[in-house]
């Protein structure tokens, strides 16, 4: 009787959410749920004798830090293939997207982008100079910086190489969700506008520009347009509630919301006012991108709309025919996420998957949509929209715009391909 409650949505077993509500998800479901039967012996067993030994005894007191539970030590960043083009000179860490759920990266998981390594900061000798076409050039430490009113965003960083190997790889690499998509996390950063330090240093008329630069070996820096500056930037010093991680730029990074990771310098300790772009090595090489009219696109600062199904994902694998949740990632860094579609039959048939609250700006957005799995082969998709209306393209559109090598801003839509053993597999669709 409850089956017949169940409404479909779309082609492939995608199904409404509300007959979920009333039908229940375990009678969807093939064979995973046993039902309770009383104990043979009931009667002569005392009551706690089936009881695990940690509900009879007392556990340990706990730390003066907490660690993730032992039992969930497999979750690890994992370094990105160093053959990989994108990577020479650079170790990339891969967050495990697949393996969370939510929208929040735990510090210890937030992917990471080095050129230079990780370096080691005293924050007792690190300073922000602001100099350069200002009308008062100043130099902070890091306990005045402290001391100013802080404010908070939640916001992921995507790195501009994300996703590398569909825009790459001739034929559709055999990785997980981790090894395509995990060079992007979202945290809450917590710091001083931008725009409050520059109000202090007063503004010249020529400033238009601002070279960034961060204390690492390299110096790695970008030039940045003033207006971003006074519009959403910060200078961050909280990730997720503790201090910035090393990884992520302690004592202080910068916080470009929505624009390509390279741009959010760590270490930073240097911004110059000037009146135009200095077109370093990263600014000119490193981020433009080769477009098919034989253009280069240069200062593509946004990361564009984008989604991806983490669950069911890449190297997974469905156990047996029946219910699950397929689960993703929306974003754009344009502002928020408007609307996300599913397929479960190849691009056929779409259906809108639930938008998960709160839905942030320049946030990763979970969504989600249940889906009855019918055992046979076939191709999930997710295609997102964002409040400007602008939609993910395909990976045939994609390659018509960029020529190779382009790599960066890679966007298309994700086909996850399921075959009837239950293996879930990249492919170019
Ligand atoms: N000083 C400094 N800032 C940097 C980098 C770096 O190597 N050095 N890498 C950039 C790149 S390419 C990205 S994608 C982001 C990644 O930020 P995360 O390592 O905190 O994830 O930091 C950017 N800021
Ligand atoms: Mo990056």
């Amino acid at each position: 009787m409850k089956r017949s409650q169940t409404e479909y949505v779309a082609g492939g077993g995608l199904i409404d959410r509300r007959s979920l509500l009333v039908g229940g998800i375990s009678f969807l479901a093939a064979s995973s749920f046993k039902p309770v039967a009383a104990s043979a012996n009931e009667g002569t067993r005392k009551i706690g004798d089936d009881f695990p030994v940690w509900s009879k005894t007392l556990g340990p007191k706990g730390t003066t830090y907490g660690q993730p539970s032992v039992h969930e030590q497999h979750l690890k960043l994992k370094l990105q293939l160093p053959s990989a083009p994108e990577n020479l000179g650079t170790a990339g860490w891969l967050t495990p997207l697949e393996k969370m759920h939510g929208i929040i990266t735990p510090n210890g998981l937030h992917f990471g982008s080095h050129h230079f390594g990780v370096p080691d900061i005293d924050p007792d000798k690190h300073e922000l100079l602001i100099h350069g076409l200002v009308e008062k050039p100043l130099k902070f430490s890091v306990q005045q910086l402290l001391r100013y009113p802080m404010v908070s965003k939640i916001r992921f960083i995507e790195c501009a190489g994300n996703t590398a190997p569909n825009a790459l790889a001739p034929f559709s690499y055999d990785g997980s969700c981790q090894d395509l998509h995990g060079l992007i996390s979202c945290a809450e950063w917590v710091g001083i506008p931008v725009s409050v330090l520059l109000d202090e240093t007063g503004l010249e008329k020529k400033a238009k520009w601002v070279i960034v630069e961060g204390a690492d070996g390299g110096s790695h820096s970008r030039s940045i347009p003033l207006s971003k500056l006074l519009d959403d930037a910060i200078i961050a010093f909280y990730q997720n509630g503790e201090r910035l991680r090393a990884e992520q730029g302690y004592p202080m990074r910068l916080l470009l919301p929505g624009w390509e990771g390279n741009t959010s310098i760590k270490y930073v300790h240097r911004l110059e006012v000037v009146d135009a772009p200095a077109y370093t090595g990263h600014d000119s090489g490193t981020y433009t991108q080769h477009l098919s009219n034989g253009q280069i696109e240069g200062f593509a600062f946004h990361m564009d709309v984008k989604s991806v199904i983490t669950h069911p994902s890449g190297k997974q694998i469905l156990q047996e025919q029946g219910f699950y949740e397929i689960s993703g990632l929306a974003w754009s860094g344009y502002g928020k996420i408007s609307k996300v579609e599913v397929s479960a039959d190849a691009g056929k048939t779409w259906a809108p998957a639930q938008l998960h609250g709160p839905i942030i700006e320049k946030a990763l957005t979970r969504f989600s949509i249940p889906w009855h799995w019918d055992g046979k082969s076939t191709l999930l998709l997710s295609r997102a929209t964002d409040a400007y209306g602008r939609l993910q393209p395909t990976r045939k559109e994609w390659k018509q715009r960029y020529s190779s090598p382009t790599f960066n801003h890679y966007n298309a839509i994700q086909p996850w391909d399921i075959n009837s053993n239950g293996e879930v597999e990249n492919v170019y669709a």
